[in-house]
């Protein structure tokens, strides 16, 4: 019986990967580098999970001068802090809208008395930020537990993140369902032994999502609210 429903955030909750693109390029201009990510790139560079494991990728394979540098780890760290400010503050403005039937989604779940989770790649900062623009500062009482970004050895699609959070709900994977955009959320949470409705983004719907249990357009799908009836028919006892 379902009780809890895991969210990743990109894509997903919202389709925030273009603010991340513009954020990244801003950041590449403000400290003058010579690079550019468009879209065609960035639909390639998502396929590394994590921005700055995404930007260590992108120099070992574009920029090899910048590979020598020695301090390269501290260089990342400190553009990749740039690029998470430049990200928020959009955010912070009104940038980013959740998704098509997220929020009734959401809401169906606190009316069936189902759980709400987080399982992201993206930083922290980026989470609360997004929260705090869509939910007027309710998003952390919504989501019980977030777990997000570094908090875990291994991003996705590796499946630490979700037995994170089943670890953190105290719940079995069997009790949970999980909503990705990608096929490294879909690997993780399937790694994780979560059951995984994808809603394809706009960078991800050329993926497969051969392992997933339902593929809809968006959350607003009639097949999604029926995962609900389950859990609403054993509240009502
Ligand atoms: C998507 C990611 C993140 C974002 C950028 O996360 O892979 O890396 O692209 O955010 P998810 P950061 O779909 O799991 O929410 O730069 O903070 O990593
Ligand atoms: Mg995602």
């Amino acid at each position: 019986m379902l009780k809890a429903i895991i969210f990743d955030v990109d894509g997903t909750l919202a389709e925030t990967e273009e603010l991340h693109r513009i954020a990244f390029n801003k950041a590449f201009a403000d400290n003058n580098l010579p690079w550019h990510w468009d879209r065609a790139r960035y639909r390639e560079l998502l396929k590394v999970s994590g921005g700055k494991e995404r930007i260590r990728h992108f120099i070992e394979t574009d920029d090899l001068p910048q590979r020598q540098r020695a301090d390269l780890k501290q260089f990342i760290l400190r553009l990749h802090r740039h690029k998470t400010s430049v990200y928020t503050q959009l955010v912070a403005d009104g940038k980013a809208e959740l998704r098509p039937g997220v929020r009734q989604l959401i809401d169906a779940a606190g009316s069936s008395g189902v759980r709400l989770a987080i399982a992201t790649t993206t930083s922290l900062p980026n989470v609360e930020a997004l929260l705090q623009a869509s939910f007027n500062g309710a998003g952390d009482d919504l989501f019980e537990v977030i777990c997000a970004g570094d908090s875990v050895p291994e991003k996705k699609p590796a499946p630490d993140i979700y037995l994170d959070a089943l670890r953190l709900l105290e719940l079995p994977a069997d009790a949970c369902v999980a909503i990705e955009d990608s096929r490294n959320g879909l690997l993780s949470a399937v790694g994780a032994g979560i059951a995984t409705v994808i809603t394809p983004g706009i960078y991800t719907n050329d993926q497969d999502f051969s392992e997933a249990q339902l593929v809809v357009a968006n959350l607003n799908a009639p097949e999604v609210s029926a995962l609900l009836v389950g859990a609403r028919d054993l509240k009502a006892g």
